[in-house]
């Protein structure tokens, strides 16, 4: 392009002077960019967002300094704003559920379709296919450009009163859910009672015993030791959580081209580090494999099961024909929500998966 590029370490801006189009860019990075994460730094999750900032830090030589912001700060722990004030701008980078976003980009709720997505791999090739690159297009017209799918995990569900097998076991017993319509028609159409609240809110009610249970993955579980408070665990992978690793339009096009690349290949490194540490143990030894050969890491603990289990939680695995009780009950989510998501999204991640 014959382009000219002026380093000035003191004001830390990159002047690029090409006889092309565009003439000249001036890029003078902020201070601080902000990153929303909905958890603590404890959390496997949280642990990614801090990697992430870590590596853009590390990769663009102390330029882009990325500050995560846990258990929802900038938001006042209203978790389910994130899309908005990303969107906006007024919130840079985003390492946070799709659940939590999918009051707003209706597409997301593919991911919370019952009992539809129900493997690992196919959760891979929905992230990876068309649905995927349909929902991914359908972000960034919203403002939010998708740099890399991260992973909270398949929601388990978990009570204090008794073992759930059926949906009938259900019945009468209380559950928070994240405050996302589709979460309240699944447990109505099962027969519960379901009630949305801020993950800050819900531990509290957990503590309280104001709830009889809730759902959310094992990389959640163990870090606010459910067993605490709940003594049964469904194994019943009724949904999939991805998390998106993100950064508003309007700061991503305001970064030069090698800064975008140090960005994006460093969310791709923290959300596969992530995921693998959120799948360890639950996909056989897949993700135990990539933590040990590609980033010579074996966490402590790499049997989350069995974890919960030691803490005196009894874990109830389903049967197939158990799981087909559940899928029957609810139906009506499937009438309700596909038009919602979008027939031609639903289609195709039923093409990605070989459905
Ligand atoms: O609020 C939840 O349950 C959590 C932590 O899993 C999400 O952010 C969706």
């Amino acid at each position: 392009l014959g382009a000219k590029v002026d380093w000035d370490a003191k004001t830390k801006t990159v002047t690029i002077t090409a006889s092309t189009i565009p003439p000249k860019i001036t890029f003078k990075p902020k201070a601080e960019y902000t990153m929303q994460v909905n958890v603590g730094p404890a959390f496997d999750w949280g642990k990614g967002a801090q990697k992430w900032a870590d590596l853009v830090r590390e990769r663009t030589n102390g330029l882009i300094n990325i500050k995560p912001y846990f258990g929802s700060a900038l938001l006042q722990g209203k978790q389910t704003n994130w899309f908005q004030a990303v969107s906006e701008g007024s919130i840079d980078f985003v390492m946070d559920s799709t659940i939590n976003a999918s009051g707003v980009v209706q597409s997301l709720n593919l991911f919370s379709l019952p009992f539809f997505i129900n493997t690992y791999e196919n959760v891979d090739k929905i992230e990876n296919g068309t649905a995927g690159k349909m929902i991914i297009e359908q972000m960034e017209k919203m403002g939010v450009v998708h740099l890399a799918w991260g992973e909270n995990g398949f929601r388990e569900l978990t009570n204090s009163k008794r073992p759930i097998r059926t949906p009938n076991d259900m019945k009468g017993l209380k559950f928070r859910v994240v405050g996302s319509p589709i979460f309240i028609d699944i447990f109505k159409a099962l027969g519960a009672d379901a009630v949305s609240m801020n993950w800050g809110d819900a531990v509290t009610a957990f503590q309280q015993g104001a709830v009889d249970g809730q759902e959310n993955p094992y990389g959640v579980l163990i870090p606010v030791q459910i067993w605490q408070y709940h003594k049964y665990l469904t194994n019943w992978n009724y949904v999939i959580d991805p998390l998106i690793l993100g950064v508003s339009k309007q700061t991503w096009d305001k970064f030069p081209t090698y800064i975008q690349k140090a960005i994006k290949d460093s969310a791709l490194e923290a959300a596969e580090w992530e995921k693998a540490m959120v799948r360890r143990g639950l996909d056989g030894f897949t993700s135990i494999n990539i933590l040990k050969n590609k980033f010579g890491e074996t966490p402590q603990l790499l049997d989350m099961v069995g974890y919960v289990r030691s803490k005196g939680m009894q874990i109830i695995d389903l049967t197939p024909e158990e799981r087909q009780a559940f899928i029957n009950a609810t139906q009506s989510v499937y009438d309700k929500w596909i038009s919602i998501i979008g027939k031609d999204i639903y289609n195709a991640a039923l093409k990605d998966i070989g459905k």
